[in-house]
């Protein structure tokens, strides 16, 4: 197929019958930045809906979400998790060789990034996370005065304690940040925001190729437990570069955003935070799972038909590109009890905000674990978290995070 006959980079669906045809753009900034009218209205249009401006179906309800998301064999990830068909279309960067691959190839490399980020592993780094989430809320209030949750605390914790895990020798913070922002606006269409980021690209994405070398990474980190799989099963340096490159694409701007979205959370919602401050060492780690829940940090990832098939009644073509709202799905009143609460004491199991089946996040013991210890530390030494103004999106193609925080933290 040549490129003229591609819409978005992919092949070009007509509605299925009984299918709405919604004339939505998903990728607004409007959209983006407050996208709880357009989930209701996803909701309301049954289990699927055409989106003619891009050509693609899009699915938000809990039920049919769970079930594209995670029927691989149908619904696959070797075509792209965005607008993109790499069948028909050069992807940006070489394919992630975890994220946009299928089984089986999936599982010999998702073996091998499970292994290095293993629940022993993770629970060797806790106590330095405690200690840094400790130090990090100390600074804050030693500064006083007003404070940027996100430029002091959301994007300081990760970007702090996740390249040292990793044995990133020498860390950049602010290309760090920038390169999950533009793996993540890659998802999207070739809209301003998609192109805004990749202006970048030049830039930042050798910075990045560099420091997954095994000469870049100290040898007693994840990357290096990574690299000392070479040679096992056929794995080769540039397959372990690959998975680093993985680790940094992933790991670093959604826990930023995790932690961002938690503080908003919780500065909004005070009788959650007082429930909070009453067993921080139990509680911190539900606070940040129902924040998960509430705020799906990723909010949309896609697949692609890699047949004919047929889902919830809908007939679905080859090469359709399927949209999953895994914002829409975590807040479905058909699932969730009153989901538009915040609400700390709930039963948040089941949510999609970290996945789904054979690609459900590899990375979210490490995640949890860094969540847990700022809202633990937070909780332990801040009295009141109070915000001064409203709260500043940062529009992004695929995460949904805070551009500004402004808060009033008061001391215990
Ligand atoms: C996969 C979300 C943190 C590494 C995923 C997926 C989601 C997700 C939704 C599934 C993608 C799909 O099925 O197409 C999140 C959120 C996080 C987080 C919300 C933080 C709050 C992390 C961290 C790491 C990481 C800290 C690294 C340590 C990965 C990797 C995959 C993945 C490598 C691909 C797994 C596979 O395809 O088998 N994540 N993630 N993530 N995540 Fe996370
Ligand atoms: C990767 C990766 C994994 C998960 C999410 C992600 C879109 C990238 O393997 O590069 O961001």
């Amino acid at each position: 197929m040549n490129e003229q006959t591609l819409i978005h980079g992919h092949k070009p669906v007509s509605p299925p019958t009984g299918v709405p045809v919604w004339d939505v753009d998903p990728f607004s900034v409007d959209v983006l930045t407050d996208p709880y009218p357009f989930f209701e209205e996803l909701l309301s249009e049954g289990p699927f809906a055409h989106i003619p401006k891009y050509s693609i179906l899009i699915c938000g309800g809990y039920e049919v979400t769970r079930e594209v998301f995670s029927d691989h064999d149908r619904f696959v990830s070797s075509r792209g998790v965005g607008l993109s068909d790499f069948k028909l279309e050069e992807p940006w960067r070489p394919p992630s060789i975890v994220l946009e691959v299928d089984p089986p190839a999936h599982t010999r490399t998702r073996r091998i990034i499970m292994r290095a980020l293993s629940p022993v592993v993770v629970r060797n780094l806790r106590d330095a996370f405690q200690a840094d989430a400790v130090a990090l809320v100390e600074e804050v209030l030693a500064k006083g005065g007003p404070i940027d949750g996100v430029a002091d605390i959301a994007e300081v914790f990760p970007t702090r304690v996740f390249p040292k895990a990793v044995g990133i020798k020498q860390p950049d913070t602010r290309k760090l940040v920038d390169y999950g922002a533009m793996v993540f606006n890659a998802i999207g269409p070739d809209n301003e925001l998609r192109r805004r980021t990749m202006a970048k690209a030049p830039e930042i994405v050798p910075w990045i190729n560099a420091a997954c070398r095994k000469d870049a990474l100290t040898d007693d980190g994840i990357g290096a437990t990574i690299h000392a799989e070479v040679g096992n099963d056929g794995f080769t340096e540039a397959e372990a570069e690959m998975l680093v490159r993985s680790l940094l694409s992933a790991g670093v701007d959604t826990t930023v955003t995790g932690i961002g979205n938690a503080l908003a959370c919780l500065a909004q919602n005070p009788d959650e935070w007082v429930k909070l401050k009453a067993d921080p060492e139990k509680l911190a780690l539900p606070a940040f799972e129902e924040t998960l829940r509430y705020t799906s940090p990723v909010q949309a990832f896609c697949r692609t038909a890699n047949l004919d098939t047929e889902v919830a009644g809908v007939k679905v073509e080859e090469g359709t590109k399927i949209l999953c709202v895994l914002g829409a799905a975590n807040r479905d009143p058909a699932h969730w009890d009153q989901p538009d609460r915040f609400d700390i004491s709930r039963k948040t199991a089941g949510h999609l905000a970290l996945g789904v089946g054979v690609h459900t996040c590899v990375g979210q013991n490490i995640a949890r674990a860094e969540g847990q210890a700022v809202l633990r530390a937070l909780a332990e030494r801040v009295d009141c978290i109070e915000l001064t103004g409203d709260p500043v999106w940062r529009p992004n193609n695929g995460i949904h995070a805070l551009d500004r925080l402004p808060l009033r933290l008061i001391p215990a």
